[in-house]
């Protein structure tokens, strides 16, 4: 079975999405995710220009050799364009695999390990009155596992604050938050490190206080702290019991985690920007972390984010992949996936797509109990509607940018 063509379709149905289509010789299509937040464009190029072209007259079948092949035959390894655009066709690879199998692919990948994933939603709030109630309707909902992140007095906009919630909550539709802006240029917020570490543990206490011990609560730093701010703050969230602490300090640097492991017994989380095993090399090795939060999307799929958490397993490690709502639908049908198949599956970020973004791409994974289950449909499970996927052409968008009070640059 060979691949007979490959179509890079880029889509922007409420958000930009970049979706690789590979089509076999005997008509079997696969689809892969390669989005890249507020970079889309460069993924794009760098399949449609480089990739493409390789993929016509390969064996459909051989998904080991083509990631291989891909990986050391282009010289200049690793990064997101790169590992993103691997990711989409490792992805459609698998695929077309279960697909020809008439399997959901989660078999091929072992079987189910359990029923369903466990799923996290993000409820957030400017204060604290605002916060509850969207912790209150991911209740409803069914989550029982839920991130939290408020407003801090004194900043105007902080990461991970839904602007529009309180308006949402009242007609009932849930608003989650999307930090990529549709703009010629970046959006600025604000930032106090101090202003925030004061601020944080009074949320949580509020939150347990409110909503009690059952539930599971995480908290994303953003990679803003410095190693002692980040062991300070781990510590402050000790008698909150968190599920984890996510992305304490900046990823580049997997020693300033030696610093945190070291003060605190609150669980971490790590790697949403990381794209490959080698990312992971000390911090699994020496147990500085308790997650993986890489997602299929950003590192090279599923056999290179499968090859990870085998190497995680060996230290206890758990899976916690990315899954915000600019990891596609098909990216986060991939994570259910290979999550239900998983030993060490740990549980799967879920910002719920919009609806104009389930239209064009058709999930069938379900959501109940607090968790997703992949459908019994052969493959993904993915149903791409490529008629109205090309009547939202791409718009620009970006990321914010973080700046100090003085106006200093900070990680974002
Ligand atoms: O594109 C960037 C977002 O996906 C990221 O900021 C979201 O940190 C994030 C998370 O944990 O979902
Ligand atoms: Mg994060």
């Amino acid at each position: 079975m060979l691949i007979e063509r490959a179509d890079v379709i880029v889509t922007s149905p409420g958000r930009n999405f970049v979706t690789l289509k590979i089509t076999t010789d005997d008509g079997v299509v696969g689809y892969g995710d390669g989005t890249l937040n507020g970079r889309e464009l460069s993924v794009a190029s760098y399949l449609t220009d480089h990739v493409v072209p390789l993929l016509i007259g390969r064996d459909a079948h051989a998904i080991e050799d083509t990631w291989q092949y891909l990986y050391r035959g282009a010289y200049w390894r690793r990064g997101p364009v790169t590992m993103a655009a691997i990711a989409a066709v490792d992805t459609a690879l698998w695929d077309i695999k279960a697909k020809v199998a008439g399997l959901p692919l989660y078999q091929l990948l072992g079987g189910a390990s359990r029923d369903r994933c466990l799923v996290y939603g993000h409820a957030s709030g400017k204060d604290i009155p605002e916060l509850f109630d969207s912790v209150r309707q991911h209740i409803e909902e069914g989550f029982r596992a839920i991130r939290i992140q408020t407003g801090v007095p004194g900043l105007d906009s902080v990461y991970g604050v839904a602007s529009s919630a309180a308006a949402a909550i009242g007609d009932d539709t849930r608003y989650d938050y999307e930090p990529a802006r549709r703009s010629a240029l970046p959006a600025e917020e604000s930032w106090d490190t101090r202003a925030y570490l004061r601020h944080v543990p009074s949320v949580f206490e509020a939150v347990r206080g409110e909503f009690g011990e059952d539930i599971a609560l995480l908290h994303d730093a953003h990679h803003r702290l410095t190693p002692i701010q980040a062991a300070k703050l781990g510590k402050s969230l000790e008698p909150y019991d968190l599920f984890w602490l996510e992305d304490v300090t900046p990823a580049e640097n997997q020693e300033a985690l030696r610093w945190v492991r070291h003060h605190t017994t609150t669980p971490l989380a790590i790697g949403e920007v990381f794209n490959s095993v080698w990312d992971y090399q000390h911090l699994i090795r020496e147990q500085l972390i308790d997650y993986v939060r890489s997602p299929i999307t950003h590192a090279g799929g599923i056999s290179s984010v499968r090859r990870i958490m085998d190497y995680a397993a060996m230290y206890q490690v758990k899976s916690g992949m990315h899954g915000p709502t600019d990891v596609s639908p098909v990216g986060l049908a991939a994570a259910v996936h290979l999550g239900l198949a998983l030993h060490n599956f740990g549980i799967q970020e879920y910002m719920v797509h919009s609806e104009q973004t389930r239209e064009v791409f058709g999930p069938t994974h379900e959501f109940a109990h607090g968790g997703l289950r992949p459908s019994e449909k052969p493959g993904l499970g993915i149903h791409f509607d490529e008629d109205l996927a090309a009547k939202y052409p791409y718009e620009r968008a970006y990321l914010p940018v973080n700046r100090l009070q003085d106006g200093t640059v900070h990680d974002w």
